[in-house]
Parts: C-alpha cells; sequence; structure tokens
C-alpha cells in the first residue's frame, strides 16, 4: 500500500498558489492510484507500462506550459516542476517519458515548428495518441553533440536522412521523433521523423539495470526521406537542441526531489517501526544523522527549484542556473537513495520497497540530459569564463 507523506520542513507550500497545490494534489492521487501498484512488476519485467499514458494526460503531464489552443495544459513553470516531482516520486522511467514527450518534443515543435506542424502534431501528442522521442545522442557523441554525424541532403521536393540516434528514450514505441541532424552545409536542424516512413526503424536497448520501466533504443534512418514540411524552421544550430534540454533539465530538478521525497519517507517510516537491540533504529545517532541530513538536503533542493520556478516563469532562467539545479538535486536524490537504502539494511535491496529501484534509475538520470560532470563544467564556464570543454 502506498503510505507516501510528502516533507515540507520550511513550510514551503506556503508559497505556492492554490492552484499549485491542487495540481500537485491530482498528481499525487494519480500515482498513488495508477503508478505505485504496477510499476514495481514493469520494472522487474523491464516493460513500459502503457496502461499510464492516458493518466500522464489526463494530469497535464504532456505539454504542461503548452497553450491550450494545442491540447497543452496552458500552467506555469511551478506546475510544471509541481508534476515532474510527483511523477517521479512514482518512477523516473516514467517522468522521463513525460519530460520527453513535453520539453523535447511538444516544445520544439511548438517553439520552433510552423503553425501546420503545430496544428497536426501538438494536441496528438498532448492527447497521448501519438508518443514522441528526441533523437540528439549518437554512438559516438554523447557529451559532444556539436560533432555529430546524422545528416540530410536536399533533394529538391524532400530530405533524405542518413545516420543513428543511441539512448533514445520512448524510441521503441515513439510515433514521431524530433531528430537533430545536419544538412550539406554542417548546420544543425530539426526534423519530424514519422513512423513509418520507409528506412527508419527503433530497435530496443535491453539489458538495462536503470530505468527499466521506460523503454530505451536506436533511431536508425537508412536513406529515409522526411518531406520539406517536416523541418522546424524556426530555429537551427546546436542552441535550438540545447533550449529544449533547458526546459527537460528544469523538470528534472523537480523530479528528483520527488524520488528523494520518497526514499526519505519510506526510511523514515521504516527505522520508527524496526527494532533492533530493543528500541527504534530511529532512536541511533547514526542513523537520526542520515535522517536529519536526508531532509536537509531535500528542503535545500525544494528551495533551489521554487526560486529557479519563479526565475523560469519571468523568462529569466539561465542555462547555468537551470544546470546547477538539475545537478544538485540528482546528486541529492542519489546520495539520500543510497543512504535509504541502508538505513533499511537487506530489505532495502528488495522490490517490497521503492528505494532500490529509484537508487538504479537515478543513475540514467545524473548521467542524460547532461552528465553530473558537464553541469559542472557548465557552472565552471559561467563564473569564471574559460570553457574547460575542449
Ligand atoms: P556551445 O558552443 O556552448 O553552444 C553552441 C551554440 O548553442 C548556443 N547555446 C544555447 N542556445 C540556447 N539555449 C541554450 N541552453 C544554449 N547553450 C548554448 C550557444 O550560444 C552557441 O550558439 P552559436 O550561435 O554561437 O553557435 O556548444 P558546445 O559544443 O561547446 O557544447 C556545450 C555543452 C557541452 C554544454 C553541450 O553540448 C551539452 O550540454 N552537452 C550535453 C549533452 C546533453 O545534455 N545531451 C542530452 C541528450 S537528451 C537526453 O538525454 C534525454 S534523456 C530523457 C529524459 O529527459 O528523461
Ligand atoms: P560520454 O559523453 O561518452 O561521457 C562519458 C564520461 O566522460 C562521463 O562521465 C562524462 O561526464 C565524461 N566527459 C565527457 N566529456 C567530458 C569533458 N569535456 N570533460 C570532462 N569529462 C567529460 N539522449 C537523447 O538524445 N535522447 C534521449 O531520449 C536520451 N535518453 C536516454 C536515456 C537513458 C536511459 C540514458 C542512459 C541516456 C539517454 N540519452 C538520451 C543519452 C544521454 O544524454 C547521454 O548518455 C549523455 O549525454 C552522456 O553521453 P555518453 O553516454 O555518450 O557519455
Amino acid at each position: 500500500q502506498d503510505t507516501f507523506q510528502a516533507p515540507d520542513y520550511y513550510n514551503i507550500d506556503d508559497l505556492l498558489t492554490e492552484e499549485h497545490r491542487m495540481i500537485r494534489q491530482a498528481a499525487r492521487d494519480w500515482v498513488k492510484r495508477d503508478v505505485s501498484p504496477i510499476i514495481e512488476e514493469a520494472a522487474q519485467k523491464a516493460e513500459f507500462p502503457k496502461s499510464i499514458i492516458k493518466g500522464l494526460s489526463e494530469i497535464g503531464a504532456f505539454g504542461p506550459y503548452i497553450p491550450e489552443e494545442y491540447g497543452g495544459a496552458g500552467l506555469d513553470q511551478i506546475s510544471y516542476g509541481l508534476i515532474m516531482q510527483e511523477i517521479e516520486r512514482g518512477d523516473s522511467g516514467v517522468r522521463s517519458t513525460a519530460s520527453v514527450q513535453s520539453s523535447l518534443v511538444m516544445f520544439p515543435i511548438y517553439a520552433y515548428g510552423t503553425e501546420e506542424q503545430r496544428k497536426k502534431f501538438l494536441p496528438k501528442l498532448a492527447s497521448g495518441e501519438f508518443m514522441g522521442s528526441f533523437g540528439l545522442t549518437e554512438p559516438d557523441h554523447g557529451s559532444n553533440p556539436s560533432g555529430m554525424t546524422t545528416s540530410f541532403v536536399d533533394k529538391g521536393d524532400h530530405y533524405l536522412l542518413n545516420g543513428a540516434k543511441m539512448w533514445i528514450s520512448n524510441s521503441p514505441f515513439c510515433d514521431v521523433a524530433v531528430v537533430w541532424a545536419k544538412n550539406e552545409e554542417g548546420r544543425i536542424h530539426g526534423l519530424i521523423v514519422e513512423r513509418g516512413m520507409e528506412g527508419f526503424s527503433t530497435p530496443e536497448t535491453h539489458n538495462k539495470w536503470s530505468l527499466r520501466a521506460s523503454a530505451t533504443g536506436e533511431l536508425i534512418f537508412q536513406d529515409v526521406k522526411v518531406p520539406k514540411e517536416n523541418l522546424l524552421p524556426g530555429k537551427s544550430g546546436l542552441g535550438a537542441p540545447l533550449s529544449c534540454l533547458d526546459s527537460a533539465r528544469y523538470g528534472i530538478a523537480w523530479g528528483a526531489i520527488g524520488a528523494a521525497m520518497d526514499c526519505y519517507d519510506t526510511a523514515l517510516r521504516y527505522a520508527k517501526e524496526r527494532i533492533q537491540f530493543g528500541k527504534p533504529i530511529a532512536g541511533y545517532q547514526l542513523q537520526q544523522k542520515k535522517l536529519a541530513e536526508m531532509i536537509t538536503e531535500i528542503t535545500k533542493a525544494q528551495l533551489l527549484a521554487l526560486r529557479l520556478g519563479q526565475l523560469k516563469n519571468e523568462d529569466k532562467a539561465t542555462t547555468a542556473q537551470i544546470s546547477m539545479a538539475k545537478r544538485n538535486n540528482v546528486d541529492m536524490a542519489i546520495n539520500i537513495a543510497r543512504e535509504a537504502r541502508q538505513i533499511l539494511g537487506g530489505m532495502g535491496i528488495t522490490g517490497e520497497y521503492s528505494i532500490m529501484r529509484h537508487m538504479m534509475n537515478l543513475e540514467s538520470v545524473i548521467t542524460y540530459e547532461g552528465t553530473h560532470d558537464i553541469h559542472l563544467l557548465i557552472t565552471g564556464l559561467d563564473i569564471t569564463g574559460i570553457s574547460a570543454f575542449k
């Protein structure tokens, strides 16, 4: 049974609006009802639970901040963050599906697409009728996407696309993929590739020990004819995909708090009930140190995310500020998962509790959307003015 109680040590709820709290509650109730009961089995079987797609759409997780005229929920950035937090409290893989759909597929179509593309794709993506994926990473270009080799050439009435993307969330079942590729001049553009186009395949990546309830795969393009109207005309260059990452990374900064809250809540509850040497283990200083540090770190992360949300709402958040929050909050969550796992002793390694699943999931979250190292280097560049990437 899902008995989760959300920690709010600094009364941060007082800083939210009534609407924020209602949106969060709807997402929280849905996670308790529709995600928690099935997610362990889905992760054990390494299957994405397609049954949750409708619910994700209903709680506004597909395009929370996309205007309602395109099927989005038309919410502010703090609402978006709160929804991601609640979903990741359930599972990082489910949040991945929502992040990709919203920030990496709907956002570029909304921000850089034509009116026809918006009308054709956004309402179906918002309802979950279409599922999307985002192809930036390649086998030889992960942290350094500017080196990508996937390319397209102009064939008059269409583009011919060749190349391969790797580690792509949602790829095995996606209906559309926003793919980043270079033209003849080496300039990066976004193309909407649709399932069924000849030469386009999406093999699944198996044997993951992390994000097992999320489907990951490749996007392979062998002489794929992409209609010219499927090019996103609004922005080109690496800045186009990087701006999508800003939005997704912001959501992850909130999402990671959800995973951490679940681990903390589970560990606190267990520590108060588990008796060793005649008293609850919560009464021993070593366990109190772990729990006290957890709630301190969660509280700091909550404040960081909320302030970043305010800046996002004012359109003032910088890429470097987003990097700091993604890096800090995911690191916070993975450390809490590891400590919480120890508090549960042997029980912590079983699927009876969510902690080990969160811990393994967070190993992907700390790597994707820019690794822990890359985000540190983004901060380093921002404060010194000197790039240490190259
Ligand atoms: P750099 O020279 O810094 O920038 C290239 C051009 O882009 C501009 N730019 C941005 N524009 C808009 N928004 C941003 N956030 C921008 N950041 C940079 C920049 O001004 C420049 O413009 P111009 O006109 O001068 O060309 O690029 P670089 O090659 O040095 O690379 C910088 C670096 C390393 C930080 C970047 O490439 C990076 O972030 N690497 C990490 C890659 C990454 O995060 N991949 C994620 C793939 S998607 C994913 O993981 C999804 S997981 C599923 C889920 O979300 O759940
Ligand atoms: P590399 O770039 O090879 O990095 C390896 C190590 O080297 C890392 O520790 C890194 O920090 C370090 N490193 C690299 N460059 C530097 C440097 N300049 N200085 C210091 N250290 C450095 N991508 C997508 O496009 N779409 C998706 O939907 C998507 N989903 C994903 C889902 C999962 C489950 C996973 C695991 C990944 C996903 N990714 C996706 C890919 C993800 O974004 C990349 O894995 C990530 O960007 C890192 O790239 P890489 O794995 O090639 O590692």
